[in-house]
Formats: structure tokens, C-alpha cells, sequence
């Protein structure tokens, strides 16, 4: 174990740009929001110094409108498709004028990422220091999702490109690829040269994405206009219980800051109807767990992944719920050739587990059911996804993602995308911790 923890900060090390982290060498060149604060977890074990200036440099790229976008693109970098100058964030009034970046965000998860390191800290107050520098920041960010993706003012905010989820090529968005039609564009992936085409989305996947960019870009990134006229519009259980563990998180931290009434009188109002609209709306009794729901098309996206799982992490289901969740990831997910926790239902015809999102194992969703399951009392549970993460990594490396099927692990060519992948070796080290 002690080779994995060295290994880990090696690999976080070498990933390190000098004010950020990178997700792993020539796949991934720039700053990623999420991946960023997943980094900033592993860092705080080991560098708190690193970890503080990760998520500053990923502050500083807020635009004025409280946005914060998915990739910061600090160098000229032509390894990667598509990069600044297909994105073009200057078309967006209040974009930041500091930095290039895309238009589109990722899940929030900054505000437990904030917590996370408070809790690691062995010195709290220098840490509570640094936190009142850029807390509210975050809380502009939340006012921003609360106050623009969220049309009906339901309390659960939408995503407009299947990048901002994080899970890109899921199967969940097959479902609405099959409502559009985008032209065949022409363009150099830079994707494939780096990792086999086999575990990457298709060229038609990528007209999708281009195309949902195009029109955003055609408006100016106009949030009211995505709105109106992005044919990709989800709410995503995933994105939004990222959403509510961070209120919960500024509110903790708030707290622990003292004074702030205003703000935590208002993070506890948007909690308390998240909450309620992510339980009504997003809970399939069916199938057992939380679902995607299609706001452009107007219905529920019934199938089950591991982000159906996510808002254990975010102590939303009831007990009695979780009971009912576990079980069907255990009966689904968990059976004795699987490696908890596949990224789509196994027993699907979509299911692939090679490719990216429509299959492998996770580290940094295996890292939420982990702490999820333990939030429930599944202490067993959470320590077989723990066990798993483990020998996967043990086995292959440190990968972006990883075969579900046990059988597939001999060999050591079950780790697939990315090596060294930085989000991996952070939250192996905090499961490790
Ligand atoms: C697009 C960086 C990112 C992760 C995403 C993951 C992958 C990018 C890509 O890599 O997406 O954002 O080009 O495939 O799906 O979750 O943040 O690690």
C-alpha cells in the first residue's frame, strides 16, 4: 500500500504545472473543473500548499457572471481537439479576460472540495484563513447555476452538453442523439492519436458535440438562449447532487467562518428545494435508483449508471431508498466476475466495458459510492468499492478507467484512456488515508 501512496504523489507531482494540475500528460493538457478539485483532495493529504493554489488558479478563471468553466486553457496546446479557438469564451459579454476557456462548466463540485481539504488540514486555522478568500467565489458560482439553469425554478439546474456532466459518451445520451441530426463536420481528433480509437467516442459522437457547441456559440453562450434552443437540456442526478453536497459544505464552512446569515439563510432555502425536486423528480421506483430527466424533450431517461448511485454521497435518498438502491446495484452492478462500481448497467445492450463512459470503473465514482455507502451504514459495501478501487489500480496502473469484468484483469491490460491519470492517484490517496 505504501508503493500505491508514493506512486500516487508521484504521479500528482509530475502533473503539476506550477499553479495547476493537469489530468494526465498529452490527453489532457489544461485545467478541468472537476478533475481539479478531485486533484485538490489528494494533494491536501501531502501539499497543502498546492492544493489551495489549484483551486485559486481555477477561481481566478470565474467569469463575472459567477461561471466557472470546464477547461482553463493556460498554454497554446494543439494536442488536444477541440481547444480555444473552436470554444472562443470571448463571444460570452462577461467572460473572463485573463483566461481562454470553453463555454460550457462541469459538475460543482468545489464547494465539498473546499470542506474536504478543511477536514484534511492539520492546521486549521492558516486553512480557515485561506478559505475566506475564496468561499464566496464558490457561492457566486452556486448563485449562478441557481439563477441560470434553472428555468422553471424547480431548484434542479440543467446541463446543455453531455461535457458538462463529466460522463461524456454515456449511453444515457444515445437518447437524445436520436433526436438530432447534426451535419458531418470536418475536423482532427487529437484523441485517438493519443489513445486507442476503441475506447473513445465515435466521429459521429463528436458531430453531436460540435454541433450542441455551434449553437451555443451562435448565441454568444447566452444562457437564455441555450435554454431555448440547445437540443441537449438534462437534469442530471449526478451534476445536481454534486450541487447540493456543496450548499451543504458552504454552509458548514460558513458557519465554521462566522457571521454570513444572508448566504446561509440562502444556500439552506435552495437545499431545501433541491432536495425536495431531486427526490420527486429524479427517483425511479422501477428501477430502483435516480435517473437522468430529458427537459428539452420533456422525459425521464430511464436507465441505470453509476451516477443513479451519486446522491447517496449527498445524503439525499431517504434509508429506506438506499436500502432499495444498494440492493439494485449490488443485484446489477455487484455481482461476483464485477468489479464494483461499472459506469452503465451491465445487463444493457449499450453496455460496453472498454469504452469510457458506457462501461468501466470510475475512480472518482467509486470514491463518492465509497463515502456514500458509509453515509447509509453500508460499511461492508463500502469497503468492497474501496477493496476494488484498489486492486484495479494494483494491478494496471494508475488509468483513467478500468474493465468492470474481474476476468479481464489478468494480464495487467485492463486500466484503459489516460495513464498516470492525476484524478485516480488524488482519490486513491484519500480512500487510503
Ligand atoms: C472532455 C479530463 C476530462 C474529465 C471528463 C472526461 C474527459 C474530456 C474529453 O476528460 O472529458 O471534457 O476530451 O474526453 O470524460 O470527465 O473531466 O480528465
Amino acid at each position: 500500500m505504501e508503493n500505491l501512496q508514493e506512486k500516487a504523489k508521484e504521479i500528482l507531482n509530475n502533473n503539476w504545472k506550477g499553479s495547476f494540475s493537469i489530468p494526465c500528460a498529452n490527453l489532457y493538457p489544461f485545467q478541468w473543473k472537476w478533475d481539479s478539485g478531485f486533484i485538490a483532495i489528494g494533494l491536501a493529504h501531502f501539499n497543502m500548499q498546492n492544493a489551495e493554489k489549484e483551486i485559486e488558479t481555477l477561481l481566478d478563471a470565474q467569469w463575472d457572471n459567477g461561471f466557472i468553466p470546464h477547461i482553463i486553457f493556460h498554454t497554446e496546446n494543439d494536442s488536444y481537439f477541440p481547444g480555444a479557438n473552436f470554444h472562443r469564451s470571448e463571444l460570452h459579454p462577461l467572460s473572463s479576460k485573463k483566461y481562454k476557456s470553453t463555454g460550457m462548466t462541469q459538475p460543482p463540485v468545489t464547494g465539498f472540495v473546499l470542506e474536504d481539504m478543511y477536514k484534511i488540514s492539520k492546521d486549521k486555522s492558516q486553512t480557515l484563513q485561506y478559505l475566506k478568500t475564496v468561499i464566496d467565489k464558490v457561492y457566486f458560482n452556486h448563485e449562478y447555476f441557481y439563477n441560470n439553469r434553472d428555468p422553471k425554478n424547480e431548484g434542479l439546474v440543467y446541463i446543455y452538453h453531455n461535457w458538462e456532466s463529466g460522463t461524456d459518451n454515456s449511453p444515457i445520451w444515445d437518447d437524445i442523439w436520436a433526436t438530432m441530426n447534426p451535419p458531418e463536420y470536418t475536423f482532427e481528433r487529437r484523441d485517438t492519436t493519443h489513445v486507442d480509437a476503441s475506447e473513445r467516442p465515435s466521429k459521429r459522437e463528436y458531430d453531436h458535440y460540435l454541433h450542441i457547441i455551434e449553437i451555443a456559440k451562435a448565441n454568444n453562450y447566452s444562457d437564455e438562449k441555450i435554454a431555448e434552443l440547445s437540443p441537449f437540456l438534462v437534469q442530471d442526478p449526478l451534476f445536481n447532487a454534486m450541487l447540493i453536497k456543496s450548499n451543504e459544505s458552504l454552509i458548514n464552512l460558513y458557519e465554521e467562518i462566522g457571521g454570513n446569515a444572508d448566504k446561509i439563510d440562502q444556500l439552506k432555502k435552495w437545499q431545501e428545494q433541491s432536495i425536495k425536486s431531486f427526490k420527486d423528480k429524479l427517483f425511479d421506483d422501477e428501477l430502483g435508483a435516480y435517473i437522468h430527466y430529458d427537459l428539452r424533450n420533456e422525459k425521464p431517461l430511464r436507465h441505470l449508471t453509476s451516477s443513479s448511485f451519486s446522491p447517496l454521497f449527498a445524503n439525499i435518498p431517504s434509508q429506506e431508498r438506499a436500502d432499495k438502491m444498494v440492493k439494485v446495484m449490488l443485484e446489477k452492478f455487484g455481482g461476483e466476475h464485477q468489479y464494483l462500481c461499472a459506469s452503465f448497467d451491465p445487463d444493457s445492450d449499450r453496455f460496453n466495458p472498454k469504452k469510457y463512459w458506457r462501461g468501466p470503473v470510475w475512480v472518482n465514482l467509486n470514491w463518492m459510492l465509497f463515502y456514500g455507502l458509509k453515509n447509509y451504514g453500508y460499511n461492508d459495501v463500502s469497503e468492497r468499492v474501496k477493496q476494488d478501487t484498489i486492486s484495479i489500480v494494483e494491478k494496471n496502473g494508475f488509468y483513467e478507467y478500468f474493465d468492470s469484468r474481474k476476468e479481464m484483469h489478468t494480464n495487467g491490460k485492463a486500466g484503459y484512456g489516460g495513464g498516470d491519470f492525476s484524478w485516480s492517484a488524488a482519490l486513491l490517496l484519500d480512500m487510503l488515508n
